[in-house]
């Protein structure tokens, strides 16, 4: 009995996955919301727009290896700069745009995992925003994952 639940579960996680392979190349240009950060799977550059004192989205969440575009859609100078954590507004020297006049665009390619905290340098503690570089799942290892579920299935159904 408890074979044929970790069986099904194995099966269940395979289905899970199978969505986000299959359909993380087709774009979603707004990204998917997963609680407050916006999620961009599969996609190589994600846009963020500096609009009305505010990073849009402030929160995102991409794969590694992505890069983001920062643009400022502001009259005002903005710039996406790197900060130690949320609100220390301490630069941590990953990246730094520098101001970036009206419809100037600043891109930085992330190629590590983890959170990546960021404020504008004239604005500090009210224009914040954050990327969340995650790793890409391997397709090796979902197939694995794949084909493990789908033996142990058939042999239980053999047994029954
Ligand atoms: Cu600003």
């Amino acid at each position: 009995m408890r074979v044929a639940i970790l069986a099904y579960v194995f099966c269940l996680a395979s289905v899970a996955f199978l969505p986000g392979v299959a359909f993380s190349h087709s774009g979603h240009p707004g990204g998917t919301p997963i609680g407050s950060t916006l999620a961009f799977p599969g996609e190589s550059l994600v846009n963020v727009s500096i609009q009305g004192f505010a990073f849009h989205a402030p929160d995102i969440t991409i794969d590694v290896g992505a890069t983001v575009l920062w643009t400022n859609l502001d009259d005002s100078e903005h710039t996406a700069t790197s900060q130690t954590g949320p609100g220390t507004l301490v630069g941590s020297g990953v990246f730094g745009s520098g101001l970036l006049s009206i419809n100037q665009s600043y891109q930085f390619t992330f190629t590590d995992i983890g959170e990546f905290h960021y404020y504008c340098l004239p604005h500090g503690s009210s224009m914040q925003g954050v990327v969340r570089v995650t790793a890409v799942p391997e397709p090796s290892a979902m197939l694995l994952m794949i084909g493990f579920g789908m033996m142990t299935f058939h042999r239980l159904r053999r047994n029954a």
